[in-house]
């Protein structure tokens, strides 16, 4: 089972009120989602077969896609670095990126929009419990990502999401205040790029609006608008956290055609040179 193609208008209504909306069952979860775990753990035991270490976990049946993970993690953190760059590249991942129903639903949300995916906007976060260095802080995706002002997010868990393992969270109608002033330089707590992106007052800002943070199965998918202000959880659980991202954008969009729908910091742009009115430094 999955998406039919079809928004209804409380849902539609809902994006355009809130800024996210989550479809559930967008995803076949056993033709999208259970081929993109297999990779996964095919990954991590090519990482631990390439390190030498071996896990006794892989050969039990019942075992989840990443049981070997939390031990190839507590013996160098780095290995966990390497299988976070080589998930993207697993074939199943990147068919997932280009699945039509995600251009049908944008077209639904932006009419008259031309989409495009845009470059290196993709991936598989991977948050483990306790960690902070990559715990994504309140951000609207636009400054990190550029490309156009009107993308969209998709955002899909690959394990049953819980209050511990920290979901997503979301201030609704928080788009509507248009893209906010950032400060780029990097706040001193070891973040860099995008992770060091922080809002201006952004106490006062979050303020104005509620807090949300929906909890998804594989195969859910919230798809969110780029002024959205989010930020990742809190994992306070035993388990990594992980979650995949596609993100598309609109060559039609003014903005983005204005600055030739560049990419941002991954992409080795400096922000502030495309928007200077929306750096706060
Ligand atoms: O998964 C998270 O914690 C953050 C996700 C996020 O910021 C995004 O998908 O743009
Ligand atoms: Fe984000």
């Amino acid at each position: 089972m999955s998406w039919n193609g079809v928004l209804d208008d409380s849902q539609r209504d809902a994006f355009h009120r809130d800024g996210f909306l989550v479809i559930r069952a967008f995803y076949d979860v056993q033709a999208d989602i259970a081929p993109i775990q297999l990779g996964i753990r095919r990954v991590i035991g090519q990482v631990l077969l390439r390190h030498g270490i071996t896990n006794t976990c892989r050969t039990a049946a019942d075992a989840s896609f990443d049981d070997d993970y939390q031990a190839l993690i507590a013996k160098d953190r780095s290995f966990g670095g390497e299988v976070y760059d080589a998930v993207k590249q697993i074939p199943a991942f990147t068919r997932l990126l280009g699945k039509p129903e995600h251009e049908t639903l944008f077209a639904l949300l932006r009419p008259g929009s031309i989409p495009g995916i845009a470059a290196g906007g993709s991936g598989i976060r991977i948050d483990n419990p306790g960690e902070d260095q990559y715990r994504a802080e309140w951000h609207q995706e636009y400054p990190s990502q550029l490309r156009s002002l009107d993308g969209l997010v998709f955002w899909s868990p690959l394990v049953e999401m819980t209050n511990e393992l920290g979901p997503v969270r979301f201030c609704p109608g928080s788009h509507l205040a248009g893209p906010q002033p950032v400060h780029t330089h990097a706040s001193g707590n070891g973040k860099t790029g995008a992770y060091a992106v922080r809002l201006r007052d952004e106490q006062q800002l979050l303020e104005r609006y509620p807090q949300v943070a929906p909890l998804m199965s594989p195969g859910d998918l919230a798809v969110v608008d780029f002024l959205t202000l989010h930020a990742s959880g809190y994992n306070t659980s035993r388990r990594s956290r992980w979650s995949m991202q596609f993100r598309y954008f609109n060559f039609a969009e003014p903005t983005g055609m204005s600055h030739g729908w560049k990419g941002s910091f991954a992409a080795g742009v400096d922000f502030r040179a495309i928007h200077p009115e929306l750096c706060a430094d």
